[in-house]
């Protein structure tokens, strides 16, 4: 009998907020310490260990000592890139971590003299074998399935593992419809894990002929959207038996580093003065928490009337850690413009005009020449061969110009 824990989707180094950053971090050692208690014989981590592939090192070298205190605990982890820790021609940090010895990347494998893909198994002490394929930029490992030598893959001895960081076309959630997704059929049969890793929401199901196909989901939250489910279900990741050619996989729930609160907040009909006040109620028994004011509807008014300033440093020290979701705002003034005009450039200039009438604050940017020639500098697309850091660069210095 084998025992395992299976993760992915931490995103360390993600978020903006210091605080937000170091709960995600918790999230993560949390885990760790939980594998070194239950004694696991090892640990998979289906990619996007990291959020970016070169993360700051502050969170490397908080992870890397709780890596470190896994491996002074005997328990070897096994990993893929995700879609974020990796970058085309880059090295990634969890290269380094594979360098160090902290954690073993499954590696990608080779293509034969006939254009199949083989991929190279490593082996665990407990006798399991593991394979995988690491995410790649624009879904290109999606081909790489296409390409796989399956009559291989489906030679090697069980107990076998499958890591894989991807979209599964028949488990598909909702929320990922429109993206880009892979059928069981492209995978090699019979294996007793298939270790997902990339939907950040918990799926697991037994496909006959194939095996066991698990996503864990996050273990705290990347973004806005998994705040927002932190606040209606409890996040974790999954506790496996491989024993008599037979796989059990149990839910573990993390015990949350932190409350989220989530507030969804209508403003049609309400004055300013009473969404002001609503507001402020709403809010007044927050303190500890993660806080997600979401607000939609159509506002009569405007929303720099509404007091975020007020809620901010109100939540602030109540020790809350804030989030505003406006995108479901409509503002009915933005239905109202009507402008004549002889060309494009003065139909924007009119309605850019017009728009800012309506706003209370001034800035140099208010002048429609200086503005027009901002959005332009922004507009600037990505030069072929161009790194991120240099665009990013570029288009900074032609925006500061435009002042
Ligand atoms: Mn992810």
């Amino acid at each position: 009998m084998v025992k395992f824990v299976h993760f992915a989707d931490v995103h360390l180094g993600a978020f903006r907020d210091k605080r937000l950053r170091e709960l995600n971090l918790n999230a993560f050692e949390k885990t760790i310490d939980y594998c070194i208690e239950n004694k696991v014989d090892f640990v998979v981590i289906a990619g996007d260990l990291f959020d970016i592939a070169v993360p700051e090192l502050e969170v490397v070298k908080k992870a890397a000592a709780k890596l470190l205190q896994l491996k002074n605990a005997g328990i070897d982890c096994f990993a893929i890139y995700g879609s974020h820790d990796y970058t085309p021609g880059q090295t990634s940090v969890v290269d380094v971590l594979n360098a160090s010895g902290l954690l073993t990347k499954v590696s990608d494998g080779y293509y034969s003299d006939d254009g199949k893909l083989c991929l190279n198994a490593c082996k665990h002490s407990s006798g399991v074998s593991f394979v995988g394929i690491s995410a790649r930029a624009k879904s290109i490992d999606s081909s790489y399935f296409g390409d796989l030598d399956l009559a291989s893959l489906e030679k090697i001895p069980n107990p076998k593992i499958f890591l894989f960081h991807n979209t599964l076309a028949e488990t598909k959630p909702d929320f990922l419809a429109g993206v880009a997704s892979l059928p069981f059929s492209v995978f090699p049969k019979g294996f007793d894990y298939y270790a997902g890793g990339h939907v950040h929401e918990k799926t697991n199901v037994v496909e006959p002929g194939y095996g066991r196909f698990v996503f864990p989901g996050p273990l705290f939250a990347a973004d806005y959207r998994d705040l927002e489910e932190l606040a209606k279900h409890s996040t974790g990741f999954f506790l496996v038996e491989l024993k008599n050619n037979e796989s059990f996989a149990e839910f573990v729930e993390l015990n949350r580093v932190c409350r989220v609160e989530l507030f969804d907040y209508s403003v049609t009909g309400k004055s300013v003065s009473r969404i002001n006040d609503d507001l402020a109620s709403l809010l007044s028994r927050c303190s500890d928490s993660v806080v997600l004011l979401k607000l939609s509807g159509l506002l009569d008014g405007n929303v720099s009337e509404i007091n975020f300033d007020f809620i901010r440093s109100f939540l602030e020290e109540k020790k809350c850690i804030f989030y505003l979701n406006r995108n479901a705002l409509e503002k009915q003034s933005l239905d109202r413009v009507r402008v004549p005009f002889s060309s494009k450039r003065e139909a924007e200039e009119k309605v850019f005009k017009e728009l800012v009438s309506q706003q209370s604050f001034s800035s140099e940017l208010t002048a429609p020449d200086k503005a027009f020639a901002f959005f332009e500098a922004l507009k600037q697309p990505l030069v072929e061969g161009e790194s991120k850091k240099d665009y990013e660069s570029r288009i900074v210095s032609a925006g500061l110009k435009c002042f």
